[in-house]
Parts: C-alpha cells; sequence; structure tokens
C-alpha cells in the first residue's frame, strides 16, 4: 500500500511481477486512497502453490487444535488493537460510516472467537456398528487448499467469515479481497502475519477478478473455493471450478422480501415496522446482500405505511462516512453509481410510481462523491426487472397483497432466497409465514441481524453451502470414517 509491497505469498512481502498498480478510490470524494500492487496472473499461481506447498506438508493440518484455536484467539486480540486504524481503512475504501464500519471489525472478532471456541471442542463421532472388535469413528480433516474471493461490500467482514473457520480447519489458503477495496484485507494480512499464522498458511493476491480468476481457480491444486458476489461470476467459477471436480461454495446476493401485515398493531409496532423496513433497505445504501429490497405489505395500510417511509427516507442523512452526523455513505464507486441510475431510469420507464429520491443529492459539498438518495418505487409488480433484480442501491419496491397466502407467494416469488423479513403481531401467523418461505434467514419482527453461532447462506441463486456456525466450519472439512478392526478374523467370502 503507497510503496510498501502488497502480495503476500509464502509468507513474504513483494511487489507485483510486472511492477502494476492499481489506484483506490474513496467514494466519499473521489480522491485517491491508496495505490495498491496489481497481482498478474503468474502472482496468483504462485500463491495458490504455496498454499499448496504448505498443505501438503502437512505440518499445519497437523498443529494441534488447542494451537490454533490459541492463534485464533490471538487474531480477535489484535483485531480489537488495531479496530480503528481498520475501520478508518474500511470507511475510506467503501465509504460506509465509520459507525458501521467499527460494528464490521466487532463482529469480525466475534467470528474469531467463535471458531476459536468452536474447534476446540469439536470431537470424533463413534459409531457403533454392534461388533465390540470394531472401533467406527468419523473424524473431520481439512478440506486443503482454499481460495477465497470476497466482494467489495463487506470486505474484511465476508472475508473473515472465510478465513477463521479455514484457519480453525487447517486448511491453507490464498486470499483474493475485491479490486476495489482490498485495503482492509491487507492489513488484516500483516496482522495474521502478527499473530503467528505460518508462513504459506495464508496468501494473498488482490486485482482484478477478470485477470486472477482463471489462475485461481482452473487449476487441479486447489482444494475448495468459497466465494462471495455477484450471480454472473459465481456462475463462471462454478463452471471452471467442475472441469477439477473443485467443491465450491457461493453467496450470490438476494432480492430480499419483507412482508408487513396490517396486523402489526399499536403505534409502537407500527414505527417499529417503518423503521425496520427504513434500516432494512437503507442501510450502507442498500449494498448488502440482505437488503429487504421488497416491501410486500398488506393492501389495507398500505398508503399510510409507504407515506410514512417516505417521509422518513427523505431525512436519511447521506454524506461522508467520516462525518458522524452522516446515517448513510456514498456507493462504492462511480460506476456503480450509474448501474444503480439506471435501474433508476427503468423503473420510471416500467411504470412503477416514483415515491421518494430518483436522484443524487443536491448538496454540492457531496457533488464529488457517488452518493445516491434513498429511492422508493410504489405500485410495484413482478413483471417489472426493477422487482426481480437485484439492483443493489438504495431502491425500496412496494408490492401489495390481500391475504397471507398471497403474502407467501409473493415472498417465494423470486429466483434468490438468501433472506426475507416478517412483521406481524400474530404469533400463530409469524411461525406459519417463517416456515413457508424459502430463504436462509428470516427475520420475524426484526430484520437484518446475524450471528457468528448461526448458518448463513442461501436457496435458490442465492448460491450454495452456508457459513458461520457449524455448518461454516465444515465446509471446510472432509468426513473421514475410520474403520479399525482390533481383532481381525478372515474375511470369509471366498472359499478357495
Ligand atoms: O461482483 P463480482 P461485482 C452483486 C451486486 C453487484 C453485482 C456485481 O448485485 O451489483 O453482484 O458486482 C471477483 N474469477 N453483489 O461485479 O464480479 C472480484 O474480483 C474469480 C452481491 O463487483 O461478483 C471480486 O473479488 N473471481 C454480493 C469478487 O469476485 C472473480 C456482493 C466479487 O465480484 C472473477 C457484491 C472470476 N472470473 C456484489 N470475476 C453479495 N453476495 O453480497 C470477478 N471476480
Amino acid at each position: 500500500m503507497n510503496g510498501e509491497p502488497d502480495l503476500y505469498i509464502g509468507g513474504s512481502w513483494r511487489h507485483a511481477g510486472d511492477g502494476a498498480t492499481r489506484d483506490i478510490i474513496n467514494p466519499a470524494d473521489g480522491s485517491l486512497a491508496a495505490r495498491v500492487d496489481e497481482a498478474t496472473p503468474h502472482d496468483a499461481r504462485d500463491a495458490v502453490t504455496a498454499a499448496r506447498r504448505v498443505f501438503d506438508d502437512g505440518s499445519w493440518a497437523a498443529t494441534p487444535v488447542a494451537e490454533r484455536a490459541a492463534l485464533l484467539d490471538r487474531v480477535a486480540d489484535l483485531l480489537v488493537r488495531d479496530r480503528e486504524e481498520l475501520s478508518l481503512l474500511e470507511t475510506r475504501d467503501t465509504g460506509k460510516t465509520l459507525a458501521e464500519s467499527r460494528i464490521d471489525m466487532d463482529d469480525i472478532t466475534s467470528v474469531f472467537r467463535y471458531y476459536a471456541r468452536l474447534i476446540a471442542v469439536q470431537a470424533d463421532r463413534l459409531v457403533d456398528v454392534g461388533d465390540p472388535s470394531i472401533i467406527s469413528r468419523v473424524v473431520r480433516e481439512p478440506v486443503g487448499v482454499c481460495v477465497l474471493i470476497a466482494p467489495w461490500n463487506y470486505p474484511l467482514l465476508q472475508m473473515s467469515w472465510k478465513v477463521a473457520p479455514a484457519l480453525a480447519a487447517g486448511c491453507t489458503m490464498v486470499v483474493k479481497p475485491s479490486e476495489v477495496t482490498p485495503l482492509s484485507t491487507i492489513a488484516f494480512t500483516r496482522l495474521l502475519e502478527e499473530a503467528g499464522v505460518p508462513a504459506g498458511v495464508v496468501n494473498l493476491v488482490q486485482g482484478s477478478g477478470a485477470t486472477l480468476g482463471n489462475a485461481l481457480t482452473d487449476t487441479a491444486e486447489v482444494d475448495f473455493i468459497s466465494f462471495t458476489g455477484g450471480v454472473a461470476t459465481g456462475r463462471t467459477i462454478a463452471q471452471v471450478a467442475a472441469k477439477h471436480v473443485t467443491k465450491v461454495a457461493l453467496e450470490l446476493g438476494g432480492k430480499n422480501p419483507h412482508l408487513v401485515f396490517a396486523d402489526i398493531g399499536t403505534a409502537a409496532g407500527w414505527d417499529s415496522a417503518v423503521d425496520h423496513v427504513l434500516t432494512g433497505v437503507f442501510l450502507h445504501s442498500g449494498q448488502v446482500c440482505s437488503a429487504g429490497t421488497r416491501l410486500i405489505i398488506e393492501e389495507s395500510i398500505a398508503d399510510d405505511f409507504v407515506a410514512d417511509l417516505a417521509a422518513r427516507a427523505a431525512k436519511i442523512r447521506v454524506g461522508d462516512g467520516m462525518d458522524p452526523a452522516s446515517e448513510t455513505g456514498p456507493l462504492v464507486s462511480e460506476q456503480h453509481r450509474g448501474k444503480v441510475e439506471s435501474y433508476v431510469a427503468l423503473g420510471i420507464s416500467e411504470g412503477a410510481t416514483l415515491v421518494c429520491g430518483g436522484a443524487r443529492p443536491s448538496d454540492p459539498v457531496l457533488a464529488k462523491g457517488s452518493y445516491y438518495l434513498p429511492t422508493i418505487f410504489d405500485r410495484c409488480d413482478r413483471s417489472m426487472r426493477i422487482v426481480t433484480e437485484e439492483t443493489f442501491g438504495p431502491i425500496l419496491t412496494v408490492e401489495r397483497f390481500t391475504d397471507e397466502s398471497e403474502a407467501i407467494r409473493l415472498g417465494n416469488d423470486t429466483q434468490y432466497g438468501l433472506a426475507a423479513g416478517v412483521r406481524t403481531s400474530d404469533a400463530g401467523r409469524g411461525e406459519r409465514v417463517v416456515r413457508a418461505l424459502r430463504h436462509g434467514t428470516v427475520w420475524l419482527n426484526d430484520f437484518g441481524y446475524y450471528t457468528a453461532a448461526a448458518e448463513w447462506g442461501g436457496f435458490g441463486k442465492s448460491g450454495n453451502g452456508r457459513e458461520l456456525g457449524p455448518t461454516g466450519l465444515a465446509e471446510y472439512q472432509e468426513t473421514k470414517h475410520i474403520w479399525h478392526n482390533v481383532a481381525p478374523q478372515k474375511a470369509g467370502w471366498f472359499k478357495g
């Protein structure tokens, strides 16, 4: 970063093989946030080979779990120490508010602590085969060399969901952050080195996915690819991986419904529902894979609810994430703002009713950044691409229903299935609806929360595999059944 080497391969820091660099832009004002090394495919292949070599020598996988757990705890301690520095980098790189970056860092710390605890207590499973001379047990072993590819919306958070269980399991890995937002991952890799991660266990390359993708994925040296990003890239990675029958886990975003029933009841219930719908979609300017971008609301309350939402949305303070007064920051890049603007134009042309937003902020102070106003489209339906496609921006669409079954049908009528929210004061209805929704996470009378101990991932085109929780560790492990006969006899099948 800024002259220091940024690629970490086989335990050494180095510049890109061809000396290339990339300018990282601060989306809050278009300024240069940092200049970083841009890896070549050759660098990426070196990183994979380094990870392979270290995995194959067996020493890391053979490290006692107590030592690996202690290492994860040391990483967590250093994350606490460097919380502010990492948060500032994350905000400068992504544009998200500093308050959000600090929450990210706390969450990352808890992910490392969680996997330190989980790996320390994970036990082999004994299987009773009904024969006292047979010891049958199922053990867990590291899956091998992992390629971990993260996106730009939660750069270090998404990466930590992969790195922590991979380290806990005893894997080696190549880490590739998004080329748009590599800064926190570079700093984090230095932190891993300081914590004592052995050379070659974690290798870092950054650069364009299109350029490095094949070197990282089209190879038999890799055992597992964990990817978070867009559907198109996920599909490409899965296709390339299939050539080598490489295991793949994909988290590919969502188009997440938030179902609001008329029985939300009291004034407090109403205010809480408005507040959660608002936060669920406009936090981080909608650049959240689980953002509640589709409000699906009971017809009888829709007009009043949308009016309240629009009034609140218009008051959201959009601004530089470094300014404590800002409630949400810019979009991650000019290019991404262009995509969001094209979706707004599409929504208008498709006949949706623009209720608020639909423009850049007029404040001249924000003119140099990639800002966009919270935007609501009412009177939407499933024929509109604005309702079916992930815009990944601050855009809420509103659809209306008249009964519970229609609400469920609309909530499930998506190619994705990452997350959904339900608001009702009727507990029975709440339980019925959450069970009927085909999404990886469903919040009932809440929205957006997660914990390191519970699985995260999607149904449908939101991907496959799970992160976090025990399953998030199992992804990085192979199971092996060991059948040990302590009193061998003849097999006795062939008589000759
Ligand atoms: O993501 P990409 P993009 C969605 C969101 C967004 C869209 C596209 O809708 O508008 O995806 O975003 C690396 N082989 N999400 O284009 O390309 C790339 O370098 C290997 C949802 O920015 O999927 C980066 O590190 N890697 C999402 C990572 O893939 C490749 C979060 C993600 O980039 C590659 C972000 C290749 N061929 C966007 N091509 C979520 N699930 O939360 C690219 N990459």
